[in-house]
């Protein structure tokens, strides 16, 4: 069993709705090969990383399919799968899902877990899909409810050089169930993308915290599960909205190893200790031993709290 794995999370800055495919590929790639550079065996890009964050957009239904991608790779997105496979190198990948289903049209916000043959071994669909379906006054334009259905693969965990890798997007770093879920089916590390508006027009009086809520619930998923999480931000001003940075890599102890300083296209590292999970399992987190579930049955039945 690998002991160590070196993960990156190559943050993006804004790709702007103009961007074509193959100069956000060619941006990727050039990631990509400086983290291979850098000794990495696994990275990190964003949520949705390919294309404009569009759910920002009340969009009418025939301009949105050109944000999504019916095949992965395709045509365009190979140039990363090739570089993977001449790098050595694996990857997740978040991009926008169009699937048929029958005669049905299904679209998921999705990630892709790629090894270092260029091949993909694992994918995830996002379970958490935040906002609405259509513009709610007074409230920040979030529509991901309308462009997608909520993930339907559950938590997966994937093998990967001797470690085992689950993958959430955005929304789905902000709840424990996430992080859970993922320790429960044996993940050692949490790949995360995420688009993430610094403004929000619903909560002006937390706008100071916007970059202590986006590491707390990681920091705290990483501690509370001990795994390790790396995350990659899509950051910067992109289409008139600023998006949040703050991509870093946590450590089962909740000790964050890694930050982006930039809001531009960063790659940063860090050399996981495997071992350090169970470390961190001996100070308090003996899962088998301590927890109860049978006290917990709540959390699968409900959704809210009662009252
Ligand atoms: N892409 C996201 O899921 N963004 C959310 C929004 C709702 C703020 C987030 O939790 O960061």
């Amino acid at each position: 069993m690998a002991r160590f794995l070196t993960l990156a999370s190559c943050q993006t800055g804004p790709v702007q709705r103009s961007t074509s495919r193959r100069e956000v590929v060619e941006r990727l790639v050039a990631l990509l090969e400086r983290a291979a550079l850098a000794g990495a065996d696994l990275a990190v890009f964003p949520e949705m990383a390919l294309t404009t964050f569009f759910p920002r957009w009340d969009l009418p239904a025939s301009d949105i399919d050109v944000f999504y991608e019916t095949q992965m790779p395709g045509p365009q997105t190979r140039p990363l799968f090739d570089a993977a496979r001449k790098l050595g190198i694996g990857f997740a990948l978040g991009y926008s899902e169009l699937v048929r289903d029958g005669n049905r049209q299904r679209r998921f916000n999705a990630m892709a877990l790629v090894d270092d043959g260029g091949e993909i071994i694992g994918r995830y669909r996002k379970i958490h899909v935040p906002g609405s379906e259509m513009p709610e006054p007074g409230t920040t334009v979030h529509l991901e409810r309308r462009y997608f259905e909520p993930g339907n693969l559950g938590f997966p965990v994937y093998g990967f050089r001797g470690a085992r890798i689950g993958l959430a997007l955005c929304n789905d770093r902000r709840w424990p169930e996430t992080y859970r879920m993922l320790c429960l089916n044996g993940a050692q590390v949490v790949l995360i993308g995420y688009n993430t508006p610094v403004q929000l027009e619903e909560a002006p009086s937390l706008a100071h915290l916007r970059m202590f809520h986006n590491h707390l619930p990681m920091q705290a998923g990483a501690y509370q599960n001990t795994v390790w999480v790396a995350a990659a931000a899509k950051a910067g001003f992109e289409d008139g909205q600023h998006l949040l940075g703050g991509s870093c890599i946590i450590a089962p102890s909740g000790e964050i190893a890694a930050l982006a300083t930039s809001q531009e296209d960063e790659v940063i590292i860090h050399r996981a200790d495997l071992d350090m999970i169970d470390i961190c399992r001996k100070v308090n987190f003996d899962f088998s031993r301590y927890r109860r579930p049978r006290e917990y049955s709540l959390i699968a039945e409900q959704a809210g709290p009662l009252v």
